[in-house]
């Protein structure tokens, strides 16, 4: 057990501390890859930048991603460890609200962390966890990370996957199988930020909350409303405006100095 940070309440990155904290505590209960405290460092880099707010362009494409959960046959929201450490009550919600089931996917797959991951989403309320051992009997084509093994039940027949932090190579792959796929990346030039159909550009501290409100004030509008909205959202041009956001703040930013 590492040693544990006191942090102060009034320090000025309390909040960002304490996000360290739990997937620092997260790693050692084998929930969070070691790569996933890598991970999480290239995401503060880019929040940094964004201004670790909810972008206009964010919540357009928040809004986006629940009317295409809402509208999917058989969506389905993949889990890792960072999700897991991070915002497990969210997943959990966002899973009763739409319907949706959870399927754990890890990139570090081993027996130890598939169980620790379905755990901590048990702890939060789960009652039903996809891709567990040998549930995750069925492959995804020409994908050679351990993210190929998925659930016959969930991802592998899904229309629509939800993929927070994830790697670009399943992206592409979960798209050649004909996948709606929505992505959450901090990072908006990543490759799964590029390849998805709705990336949102937030941290999914924020982003999941904020899906979970989307899909239950969404829910009572009817098919060709939420279809609307789908079709009025583009990803390239939401990405765009992320980085315009980004570049216009900087810009905002330098000028201060
Ligand atoms: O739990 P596992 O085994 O499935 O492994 C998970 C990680 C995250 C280690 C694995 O998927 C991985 O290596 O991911 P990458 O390729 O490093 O990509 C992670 C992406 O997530 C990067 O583009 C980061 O900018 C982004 N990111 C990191 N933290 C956050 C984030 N995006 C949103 N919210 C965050 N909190």
């Amino acid at each position: 057990m590492g040693v544990r940070l006191k942090i102060p309440k009034n320090h000025v990155r309390a909040a960002s501390l304490m996000v360290r904290e739990r997937l620092i505590e997260g790693e050692e209960k084998n929930v969070v890859a070691k790569s996933g405290l890598i991970a999480h460092g290239r995401g503060e880099a880019f929040d940094y930048l964004i201004g670790e707010e909810t972008t206009p362009a964010a919540l357009f494409a928040t809004r986006a991603a629940a009317a295409a959960l809402l509208l999917a046959s058989r969506p389905v929201i993949s889990v890792n460890g960072n999700a897991a450490a991070l915002v497990p009550g969210e997943m959990v919600r966002l899973s009763d609200s739409v319907p949706a089931p959870l399927e754990v996917n890890l990139f570090y797959r081993s027996r130890d962390r598939e169980l620790a991951v379905k755990e901590a989403l048990v702890a939060a309320g789960a009652k039903q966890v996809l891709g567990v051992g040998r549930a995750a009997s069925a492959r995804i084509p020409e994908l050679f990370s351990e993210r190929r093994k998925v659930d016959p039940r969930g991802i592998h027949s899904a229309d629509v996957v939800l993929v927070p932090l994830e790697d670009g190579d399943r992206t592409m792959a979960l798209k050649r199988m004909g996948k709606f796929v929505i992505a959450i990346d901090l990072n908006p030039l990543s490759r799964t930020a590029q390849t998805a159909d709705i990336t949102i550009v937030d941290n999914i501290i924020r982003a999941l909350p904020n899906l979970v409100s989307a899909v239950n004030e969404l829910k009572c509008q009817d098919r060709s409303a939420l279809r609307g909205m789908l079709e009025s959202f583009v990803n390239r041009k939401n990405l765009s405006s992320m980085l315009i956001h980004i570049r216009n703040r900087l810009s905002r930013l330098a000028e201060e100095q």
